[in-house]
């Protein structure tokens, strides 16, 4: 119990940050929102006029003395906060994990205990781009998930690939400002494929196996809600007997793994630069949350911290799958947008220290790094040390932390002995160990700036992820590379990457310099590497389709009927039909309607994930043939019925190619063949020859 306050102290009647004391009485059901029928100044005093400053006469300079107009300038003046140095464009979604319990037997962490609910944060963000940045850039994404867990916040601050450009984190500043916009023109945003970065990874070798995943479809998801997630380092988990294993965290997504292609993420760009984030918050609103699995990859705790001759101290490397199972051991399920964006995603606060009992971090010196950075950067960007009690950080458990003082202090505290020992307090509150017990650990070693020697080999892992791919990834890791190096100005950096290639693969090597029109040198590429499977992302059987979009374009005189019985089937698997025509309004009459929600106007093929003509459409306006053809181009499923194979035809699209499903009627049948073929994200048969995908 904290000490009681004294009889002489008094202390601000309780009160919440936006002045209320009552609850509820015509504010609503949240003490801390704003409400009430009047505007007011800071201090609650009653405005009048908000519309025009105090002047010495109407057409006079405005007064010192109009405090109403000071006061919301001022405050105005200070409404930005410092963006994130990296990770800064980011949108988030609140939600609940719950555990499958059995984990149990490895871990003590009370989140992962049998049926145990709790609530979570979960912020998504690209890594290099301002906070204005486009959504759909190539790059790592950041998946950070805060558990506000019964023994305390714990924060999870993975990204969706598994490892990292640096071996040892004193590189970071190296790698983000070769990342980020030359410092000269501060351009260009939010993008690898310029002078710098090439610069930095082609002499830093270390970071080929995160570029190979950075140009692989990877580097430009679908949606976060088809993200793989991965917490990178080896952390070690340690269960009620003591016992310890070394652990892998994954986030396996319930919709599976899918990515944009490089045209498509380009145009998102630019016409919606909110493409990731608009479609979760839409998903969310109508009721399709994003789900993703919490996997364990368990390890043993063996002296060198080494399984099947991988260095898990190296966050370059992974472990493949099919050498150590991913176990499921729980669900996140995101269902819940934010409600303010500042108040919520912008000050959340991840930190890697925030840790449970149960869950130790290991020496990967990437990962130790981050323990100094995550809490120091906060201080700058939140303004000082007390941001753990804004409501977005907050934990849901009684927080007794002798800290005081500080920079926006909004706690009361009482007593006089935040100290230890005291004896005034009878010594409280109590620190024994029912808290975190670091387990014992021995630790000894000659003070030197090095990594292990198992860190040097730089090259293997990449070459497994590219013998990985299936033909279709392979292309589009070629045609990444060759469109980031051609922006390259500097002629040795393009050739000192493709000496790089040359010790992944030849073939990769050859097919970059072959689009670059350069010589391909020879390399000494690992041999007998035994590709892993799993980290293909092409489906093999249909997968859920919750939150995709189907277009269908239509015109007045087209077959509502047949949109509505279209919709009615994609509605039932959580996807969403959207109309698209020449203008808006509505279509069709009595109870089958149809409202016209993007007009070829305002819509580009990049907001579908497939598109369908409805019979009896009839349509002149040129940016269709635009529309369909890239979506024919980005190997999306293309569909007519009845007379509506016309206009497809009319655009130069080949009917008969593979993923172009026509119907005489839109009937269930035709309906569950159109989104059975949604369920396999693409039509990758039109992009490579048949046989090699
Ligand atoms: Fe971060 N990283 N990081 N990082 N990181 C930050 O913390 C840093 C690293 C990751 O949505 C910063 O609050 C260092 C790896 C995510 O708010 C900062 C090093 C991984 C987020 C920081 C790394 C991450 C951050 C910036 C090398 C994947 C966004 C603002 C030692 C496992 C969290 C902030 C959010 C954010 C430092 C490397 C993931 C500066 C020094 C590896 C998802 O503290």
């Amino acid at each position: 119990m904290p000490p009681k306050r004294q009889r002489d102290q008094a202390a601000p009647k309780p009160t919440s940050p936006t002045g209320k004391v009552e609850v509820g009485v015509s504010f609503g059901d949240d003490r801390r929102a704003q409400a009430g029928e009047h505007l007011t100044t800071a201090q609650g005093l009653r405005l009048s006029d908000t519309d025009h400053s105090l002047k010495a006469g109407a057409r006079g300079p405005s007064l010192l003395e109009d405090f109403h107009l000071r006061e919301k300038i001022t405050h105005f003046d200070h409404e930005r906060i410092p963006e994130r140095v990296v990770h800064a464009r980011g949108a988030a979604a609140h939600g609940t994990f719950r555990a499958y319990g059995n984990a149990e037997s490895v871990t003590k962490a009370g989140f992962l205990a049998k049926g145990r609910e709790t609530p979570v944060f979960t912020r998504f963000s690209t890594v290099l781009g301002s906070r204005g940045s486009a959504d759909t850039v190539r790059d790592v994404r950041g998946f950070a998930v805060k558990f506000y867990t019964e023994e305390g916040n714990f924060d999870l601050v993975g990204n969706n690939m598994p490892v990292f450009f640096i071996q040892d984190g004193i590189k970071f500043p190296d790698v983000i400002h070769a990342g980020k916009p030359h410092p000269d023109r501060e351009i260009p945003q939010a993008q690898t494929a310029h002078d710098t970065f090439w610069d930095f990874v082609s002499l830093h070798t270390e970071a080929t196996h995160h570029v190979l995943w950075a140009m692989s479809d990877r580097g430009i998801p679908r949606s976060y809600r088809t993200m793989e997630g991965f917490g990178v380092h080896t952390f070690r988990l340690v269960n009620t007997a003591g016992e310890t294993s070394l652990v892998k965290f994954h986030w396996k997504p319930v919709a599976g793994v899918h990515s944009l292609v490089w045209e498509e993420a380009q145009i998102a760009a630019g016409a919606d630069p909110d493409f990731h984030r608009r479609d979760m918050a839409d998903g969310i609103e109508a009721g399709a949350p994003l789900e993703y699995e919490l996997g364990l990859q368990l390890l043993p705790d063996t002296p060198d911290e080494t399984f099947e001759g991988i260095d898990l101290l190296d966050p370059t490397k992974i472990v493949p799958e099919e050498l150590a199972e991913v176990v499921l051991v729980g669900k996140l399920t995101l269902d819940r947008n934010p409600t303010n964006y500042f108040a919520e995603t912008e000050q959340v606060a991840f930190h890697t220290g925030h840790l449970v009992p149960g869950i130790e971090i290991t020496n990967d010196p990437l990962m130790q790094a981050r323990m100094f950075s995550y809490l120091d950067t906060q201080l700058t960007r939140l303004g000082g040390p007390n941001f753990t009690q804004l409501p977005i950080n907050c934990p849901h458990v009684p927080v007794n932390d002798n800290l005081r003082d500080g920079m926006h202090q909004t706690a009361i505290h009482q007593g006089v002995t935040p100290y230890k020992p005291n004896g005034i307090d009878g010594d409280r509150p109590i620190a024994d160990d029912t808290g975190y017990v670091h387990l014992p650990r021995p630790v000894e070693g000659v003070k030197v700036r090095a990594n292990p020697v198992s860190f040097d080999d730089h090259f293997t892992q990449a070459t497994l992820f590219w013998l990985s791919m299936s033909a279709v990834e392979k292309a589009h890791i070629v045609e990444a590379f060759t469109f980031e190096l051609s922006k390259v100005y500097e002629m040795a950096i393009r050739e000192r990457e493709l000496a790089v290639l040359a010790n992944v693969d030849g073939e990769l090597c050859a097919r970059v310099a072959a689009g670059l029109g350069l010589p391909a040198p020879t390399g000494k590429p690992a041999k007998g590497v035994v590709p892993s499977p799993a980290l293909s992302q092409v489906p093999v059987a249909p997968g859920p389709i919750a939150g995709r979009v189907i277009g269908v374009v239509a015109s007045p005189g087209a077959d509502v009927p047949g949109i509505a019985k279209l919709r009615k089937a994609a509605e039932a698997r959580g996807a969403v039909v959207r109309v698209i025509a020449e203008v808006g309004g509505q279509l069709g009459k009595g109870a089958t309607k149809e409202v016209v929600e993007r007009t070829l106007l305002a819509t580009r093929s990049v907001e579908f994930d497939a598109v369908v003509v409805a019979g009896g459409a009839t349509v002149t306006d040129p940016r269709l043939p635009v529309l369909l053809q890239e979506a024919f181009r980005h190997c999306k499923v293309l569909g007519a019925w009845g007379g509506g194979a016309d206009l497809l035809r009319a655009a130069g699209i080949d009917t008969d190619a593979p993923g172009v499903l026509l119907a005489d009627t839109m009937v269930k049948a035709s309906a569950i063949a159109l989104l059975d073929a949604v369920g396999l994200h693409r039509v990758w048969d039109r992009a490579v020859p048949a046989g090699e995908a």
